[in-house]
């Protein structure tokens, strides 16, 4: 089941925390009270400049995309729940990168998280443009482990073209999309609802899409949901979650 369980932090604080893959235990077991984030086996694992250098392509992973600086790494830094994880910059189109990080180890061989770097930054040299391209190609051609993309867009920006090419690759790569349009905070509500509203009409049922913002963090379960979606845990799995946590 999930949802959400309040537990006692180190300092005696009552904090909450969500487990999106099993039931609480209704007596914390030993270390319980340790986790601190969505994600506490999560660690960072390498930086890749070419395809040659991704780490071994097994067990499932999610890739995050968007454009440069749209907020790529500030999300997963949420979602996971740790302040530090991925490097968030100022300054867009430095990184040419592709970052992995281990979430967990609940499927054999591994949940990934994989930091894509941004595109569509205009001030990056031709010879930059084409390493990404080649970067990316190798990527999305050759990663069976590759469950689902999540795609971040700058709410106030909306879909552009770079982004719907990169939910063509996805799908033509046979995985699942999801849209974050992030910054919603710097948006009214109701110049939030248009866009989202909007980019539903025009996703249709091809990707998931909701608005989030790692500043206020505004769909902070949905996206989480959402990823848990794109690389699921087999039953049987979660099946033994609950019988471990019940002992
Ligand atoms: N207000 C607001 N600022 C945000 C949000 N998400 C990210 N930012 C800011 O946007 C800038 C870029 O964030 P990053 O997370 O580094 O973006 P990125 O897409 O990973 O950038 P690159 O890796 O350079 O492509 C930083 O200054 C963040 O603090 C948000 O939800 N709201
Ligand atoms: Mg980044």
């Amino acid at each position: 089941m999930r949802g959400e369980a309040p537990f006692h932090g180190p300092t005696g604080d009552s904090t909450t925390i969500t487990r999106l893959w099993a039931r609480p235990p209704a007596v914390p077991e030993p270390g319980y009270n340790r986790i601190m984030s969505a994600y506490p086996e999560a660690v960072f694992l390498k930086s890749a400049h070419q395809p040659s250098q991704f780490v071994p392509d097994e067990g499932m992973e999610v890739a995050f995309a968007g454009r440069s600086n749209a907020g790529k790494s500030s999300a997963i830094n949420l979602i996971v729940g740790r302040r530090q994880f991925a490097r968030v910059s100022r300054t867009p189109g430095r990184t040419q990168l592709v970052n992995f990080f281990v979430l967990d180890e609940r499927v054999p061989g591994g949940r990934r998280l994989v930091d894509l770097p941004g595109y569509g930054f205009a001030r990056v040299p031709v010879k930059v443009q084409r390493h990404w391209r080649a970067l990316m190609d190798g990527y999305f051609a050759q990663r069976r482990s590759l469950t689902g993309v999540v795609v971040i867009v700058d709410v106030r920006r909306g879909l552009l073209d770079l982004d719907r090419q990169m939910l063509a690759w996805a799908d033509a790569a046979g995985c699942a999309a999801h849209v974050l349009l992030t910054k919603a905070d710097k948006l009214s509500r109701g110049a939030g609802a248009g866009v989202l509203q909007a980019a539903r009409r025009e996703l249709g049922r091809s990707a998931g899409v909701q608005l989030f913002s790692a500043l206020d963090r505004t769909g902070l379960e949905e996206a989480r949901l959402a990823l848990e979606s794109l690389m699921p845990v087999p039953v049987a799995t979660l099946a033994g979650d609950d019988a471990l946590t019940q002992q």
